[in-house]
């Protein structure tokens, strides 16, 4: 089959992406967590951009903004790609924001080309994925997938104790604060606010992204098909113990939590290295408290995130760790608690589309491998929906969630007009 769509403009693109970039709280990097003022921004700007490019334009309760061409055949389902606004803090320019991008670029590129499409297309920048402000993730596909009910919304605050309620409403969103979980109380304002049901008019999910890892770079590949996104594990961990006199209590009389946790976070580590590739497992924040050098610590408080593609490999580690993390708790007599945030299993992508993208990297000419992502992302919660796909572009040095994170416009082309090639196949053709 002939190649209608080629040599896709990416300058749209690199505006798009250079402008969101400094959509950003201050310091190095990107920081644009869910619900502050420069997410805002950020989505407000997209608003605007994507009216510009022609399409019908809509935001949903929790902040999802929505760009679509309207199909001239088919308009009751959507063929829906995008990615996520939000990033970690100091992250970079292109996780997520790539994805966003080239995906308005790509529908300005088939409707200006191709005019109307037969089936309706939709390009979604996810209000939030990264679980960086609230200690929960993929809020924006997650309320689109019905991986969440609304009753959230009281139940998780900030680091300063804004529930995620407060701070959508503070952004002029549906959802309002509620007393507690499961329990959506009438608000001050009387209005009980609706979870966003599951939407049932996607046919098709498309992320388009940067890997976030070095196997492209390492293997002078331009494209990554994803064949598989790994499970993940995410929890909070709590330890108890006595806040005490750094001077006056002798060592073996010592309820230390943080020893307790220094222990855990070795074993741990010592576990994964010991169950080997692809498992990873990480801690990522721990609080102390009372934190100062003179009393020993009371109670610490650490994350969990472990990955793997099989689900049973998951599962039969995540138990075993905590299992040992009981251990090492019951010799020290501390109190252990431990609060999952998250579980999502390892999603295959669709068999199909994976065929239809490497078919395109083949006529295409350009360099490709099939790869399973160690990152997690919202195409796994579209996967057990209806049929999804992800396209990688190198990632420099394998450097993400990083100001270091780059991919050249050449790599970032690339992955434009492979994504705007089977979005063409989707939506243009009578496939
Ligand atoms: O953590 C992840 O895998 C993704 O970048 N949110
Ligand atoms: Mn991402
Ligand atoms: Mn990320």
């Amino acid at each position: 089959m002939n190649m209608p769509v080629h040599n896709v403009p990416a300058g749209v693109m690199l505006a798009l992406l250079e402008e969101l970039a400094a959509f950003s709280a201050p310091g190095p990097g990107v920081t644009r967590l869910l619900y502050t003022p420069e997410w805002y921004r950020a989505q407000q700007f997209l608003q605007e951009r994507w009216a510009g490019l022609g399409l019908k334009v809509r935001t949903d309760e929790v902040g999802n903004v929505y760009g679509t061409l309207t199909g001239s055949k088919v308009t009751d389902k959507v063929i829906l790609t995008g990615s996520h606004i939000d990033t970690v803090v100091n992250g970079g320019r292109y996780d997520g924001a790539y994805g966003v991008a080239a995906a308005a670029a790509a529908l300005h590129y088939l409707q200006v080309t191709f005019g109307q499409p037969l089936r309706s297309l939709e390009v979604v920048s996810f209000c939030e994925e990264e679980g960086s402000r609230f200690p929960l993730t993929f809020w924006g596909s997650g309320n689109v997938t019905g991986l969440y009910n609304g009753s959230e919304r009281g139940s998780f605050a900030d680091v300063d104790g804004v529930t995620l309620g407060a701070a959508m409403a503070a952004c002029g969103l549906g959802g309002i604060e509620t007393s507690g979980v499961g329990d959506i109380a009438a608000t001050e304002g009387g209005r009980e606010f609706t979870s966003s049901p599951a939407r049932r008019d996607i046919t098709a999910y498309i992320e388009l992204h940067i890997e976030q890892g070095i196997i492209l770079e390492r293997n002078s590949q331009e494209i990554g098909v994803v064949q598989a996104i790994a499970g993940q594990r995410r929890y909070i961990v709590k330890i108890g113990g006595t806040a005490n006199h750094a001077g006056t209590t002798p060592m073996g009389l010592r309820r230390d939590a943080l020893a307790g946790s220094a222990e855990m976070l070795l074993a741990l580590e010592r576990s994964a290295v010991a169950e080997g590739d692809p498992l990873v497992a990480t801690t990522g924040r721990l609080e102390v408290h009372p934190g100062t050098p003179n009393v020993i610590p009371g109670e610490v408080q650490f994350t969990l995130d472990i990955r793997h593609s099989e689900a049973g490999n998951l599962e039969r580690f995540c138990s075993g760790i905590l299992e040992e993390f009981a251990g090492i708790a019951g010799r020290r007599g501390l109190d252990l608690e431990v609060l999952p945030l998250l579980a999502t299993a390892p999603a295959p992508m669709d068999k199909g589309m994976c065929a239809a993208l490497e078919q395109i990297c083949e006529k295409q000419g350009k360099s490709y491998r099939s790869m399973v992502s160690g990152a997690g992302h919202d195409a796994q919660l579209f996967a057990p929906l209806c049929p999804a796909a992800m396209i990688f572009v190198p990632s420099r040095g394998g450097i993400s969630h990083s100001p270091d994170e780059y991919s050249s416009p050449e790599e970032l082309a690339a992955g434009l007009e492979v994504l705007t090639s089977i979005l063409y196949e989707l939506a243009y053709t009578e496939n």
